[in-house]
C-alpha cells in the first residue's frame, strides 16, 4: 500500500504506544499533521531541544518507554547535548534530526553542518535514513536498539533540514515489534552453573552486602532483590540510579552508596567481607572513586552486559542476565538456613544506621531559616505520597537527596540526573507526561532551575501538572567548598561572584508565568505548600528559601 512516510511514522509511533513526542519546531512537519490526524499523540512543542530531550527522558524513565524528541538541523546539537544524561543513565530516548540533502550538501545551505558525528558518543545507534523506503526497518532498529540490553539513546536523522524525506510516498507497512515498546524487551536467563557459583559464595559470605544499580531499576528487579536479601539476610545499599529498588524504612537499607551517598551505606559497604553488584557498572560515582568497596574487596556481580561484569572489580563470580530473573532464581534456590551465619553482621548494620539517624536528627528536624536542606528532605520524606514519581537534579541537589531522602514505598519511583545541572525540572514534566495520574516531585537548586525556566510556559500551556521543589539559595553553593579550597582558604569576594546569583522569588516569577508559585521561607510552611501544590493539579512550583551556607557531608571511604 502507498503511504507518506509521514503517515507511517506517526502509525508506527502509536503502535508502539508513544503518548508523547518533544521537540521544536520544525521538523517532520508532516508527521505532525499526520499524528493530529491518525493518532492521539500529544506534541509537547517546548522552548529548546535540550530540554526537550531531557523531557523524553524523563517519560522514558518514568514509563520504561522509550521518549522521543525531535529537532531541525540548526538545533540537532542542542538535542545531541540533551541526550548525554539519557546516555549516562541508559535511558532509551530516541531523538529524530532534520539533516543533510545530499542535492545540496557542502554548498552552504542555511544552517546546516554535518550533525551526525556529534551524535556518537551520545548514542548506542546512529544512524541515517536517506530513502522514504527505509522508515519502517529503521523505526523498529531504532526500538530495538534503544529498549535492548542496557538500554540507551538511539538517533536517527531524516533527509532534509526538517526531515522532508517524510512527504515521499513508497508501498510500506507500518510492522511494529510491541515487545520493543519497552524496557526489557528480553530477559536472558542466566548460565545454571555460574548462578548456582554466585549463590555459594553470597550464602557463605559472613558480611556480604547488595550494591544494587540502575540495571536492577530497569528490570523491575526491586521486589525479589528484597525477597532475596531478606531470606539470606543481606543488607542492601544502592546506587543513586537505584535508590527505588529498596524503601528506607526496610531494616535491611543502608543507603545509596558513593560519593553522592548516605554515610551508613558507605560505612557498611566498605565494612564488607563480599560485594554482589546487581545492575550497576561499578563505576566511580557508586563507588566513591573505587575506594568504597576498595578494590580487592571479593565481589561477584551480575549484569546483562557481559563487558560490564568485572570492568572494575575482579570477580569471584559473574553472572549474566536480567537481574529480576536471576535474583528469581536464586530465590528458588537459596539456602535460607544460611542467614543465621549473618546475625552479627545484620546487628552491626543496625547499628551503622542508627549513628546515621542520631548523626542528622537535628539537621532533619531543624527549624532555622533560611532553611536547612536537610529538613527540606525530610519534609518531602513524610509528605511525598507513595505513590509518587521523585526526581532530583544533581549537584547539591544528588547530594542532598541521595543522602537525606527517604523513598517511603515499593510504590514510589527516584529518578536521578546523572551529572547534568538543569536535567530534573524538564525530566520531571516528561515523567509527568508518562504518569499523568501519579504525582510527580521534583527537586532542583536554583542553579538548575535557571537552566530550562523557559519550561515553565511549556507546562503551564500543557498543564503538566509536576510539582517543582526549588532549593532556593541564590548561589550553587555546591562550589562554595571548591573555590574556598582554590583561594587557600577564605574566598575573595570576587570568588563568591562566580557562584552566587541575585535572589529571586521563583514563584512569583510561576505566578507570573500561569503556574502555582508558593514560597515558603519557613520549615513548618512547606508541608502545606507541597500539599496544596499536589492537590492544585496545576504545574507548581515551591520556592523554598535555604540556607546559602549549608553544605552537603563529603562521602566517607571507610
Ligand atoms: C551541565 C553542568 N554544568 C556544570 C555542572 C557543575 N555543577 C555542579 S553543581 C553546580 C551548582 C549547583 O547549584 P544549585 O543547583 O543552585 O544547587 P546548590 O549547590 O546551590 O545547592 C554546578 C555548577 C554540572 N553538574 N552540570
Amino acid at each position: 500500500m502507498k503511504v507518506t512516510g509521514a503517515q507511517l511514522l506517526a502509525d508506527m509511533l502509536a503502535s508502539y504506544d508513544v503518548s508523547h513526542v518533544f521537540m521544536v519546531p520544525a521538523v517532520l512537519r508532516r508527521t505532525f499533521a499526520e499524528m493530529e490526524r491518525r493518532t492521539k499523540i500529544k506534541r509537547i512543542h517546548c522552548h529548546g531541544e535540550k530540554a526537550a530531550a531531557y523531557m523524553a527522558d524523563g517519560y522514558a524513565r518514568a514509563s520504561g518507554k522509550p521518549g522521543v524528541c525531535m529537532a531541525q538541523v540548526v538545533g540537532a546539537l542542542n538535542l545531541a547535548a540533551g541526550l548525554r544524561d539519557a546516555y549516562l543513565a541508559h535511558s532509551p530516548v530516541i531523538a529524530m534530526t532534520g539533516g543533510r540533502d545530499p542535492k545540496t550538501k557542502f554548498r552552504k545551505v542555511y544552517q546546516e553542518i554535518d550533525d551526525v558525528p556529534a551524535f556518537e558518543p551520545v548514542t548506542k545507534w546512529n544512524a541515517t535514513v536517506d530513502a522514504v523506503e527505509r522508515f519502517p526497518d529503521m523505526v523498529r532498529q531504532a526500538f530495538r536498539v534503544a529498549t535492548s540490553g542496557a538500554p540507551g539513546p538511539v538517533h536517527l536523522q531524516f533527509r532534509g533540514n526538517e526531515g522532508q524525506l517524510d512527504q515521499e510516498e513508497a508501498d510500506m507497512e507500518p510492522l511494529v515489534e510491541k515487545q520493543f515498546s519497552r524496557v526489557p524487551p528480553f530477559r536472558p536467563i542466566p548460565d545454571p552453573g555460574e548462578l548456582k557459583k554466585l549463590l555459594e559464595i553470597l550464602q557463605k559470605a559472613e558480611k556480604p552486602v547488595i550494591v544494587a544499580g540502575g540495571g536492577a531499576r530497569w528490570s523491575g528487579a526491586g521486589p525479589e532483590l528484597v525477597r532475596l536479601a531478606e531470606a539470606l539476610a543481606v543488607p542492601v545499599a544502592t546506587s543513586l540510579n537505584g535508590k527505588d529498588c529498596i524503601p528506607a524504612g526496610h531494616p535491611l537499607s543502608v543507603g545509596v552508596v558513593g560519593s553522592y551517598s548516605r554515610e551508613s551505606a558507605n560505612r557498611v559497604v566498605a565494612a564488607a567481607d563480599l560485594v554482589c553488584f546487581v545492575g550497576t557498572s561499578a563505576g566511580g560515582m557508586t563507588t566513591h572513586v573505587w575506594t568504597v568497596p576498595k578494590i580487592g574487596t571479593p565481589a561477584v556481580q551480575i549484569d546483562i552486559e557481559p563487558e560490564t561484569l568485572g570492568r572494575n572489580y575482579p570477580l569471584e563470580a559473574g553472572v549474566l542476565g536480567d537481574a529480576k530473573t536471576a535474583l528469581t532464581q536464586m530465590l528458588q534456590l537459596c539456602d535460607r538456613a544460611s542467614a543465621s551465619r549473618r546475625k552479627p553482621w545484620i546487628e552491626k548494620v543496625k547499628g551503622i544506621c542508627a549513628d546515621w539517624r542520631e548523626k542528622y536528627r537535628a539537621a532533619l528536624a531543624s527549624e532555622a531559616a533560611p532553611i536547612r536542606p536537610e529538613r527540606v528532605c525530610a519534609e518531602l520524606s513524610k509528605h511525598v505520597p507513595d505513590d509518587a514519581i521523585v526526581l532530583s537534579d544533581t549537584g547539591h541537589a544528588g547530594m542532598w537527596m541521595g543522602g537525606m531522602y527517604d523513598v517511603k514505598s515499593p510504590r514510589q519511583s527516584f529518578m536521578r540526573s546523572a551529572g547534568h545541572l538543569g536535567w530534573a525540572f524538564p525530566a520531571g514534566l516528561g515523567a509527568k507526561c508518562a504518569a499523568p495520574d501519579r504525582p510527580v516531585v521534583t527537586f532542583t537548586g536554583d542553579a538548575g532551575l535557571w537552566y530550562h525556566i523557559g519550561e515553565i510556559e511549556t507546562a503551564v500551556r500543557w498543564n503538566i501538572a509536576a510539582v517543582t521543589v526549588v532549593n532556593n539559595n541564590a548561589s550553587g553553593n555546591q562550589s562554595k567548598r571548591g573555590f574556598d579550597r582554590a583561594y587557600g582558604g577564605e574566598q575573595t569576594p570576587q570568588a563568591r561572584e562566580l557562584w552566587t546569583y541575585r535572589m529571586v522569588d521563583f514563584a512569583k516569577v510561576a505566578n507570573d508565568i500561569g503556574a502555582l508559585g508558593i514560597r515558603v521561607e519557613r520549615p513548618d510552611q512547606f508541608s502545606n505548600a507541597l500539599n496544596t501544590a499536589l492537590k492544585s493539579g496545576r504545574p507548581a512550583l515551591i520556592d523554598v528559601v535555604t540556607d546559602i551556607d549549608a553544605i552537603a557531608p563529603l562521602a566517607v571511604s571507610s
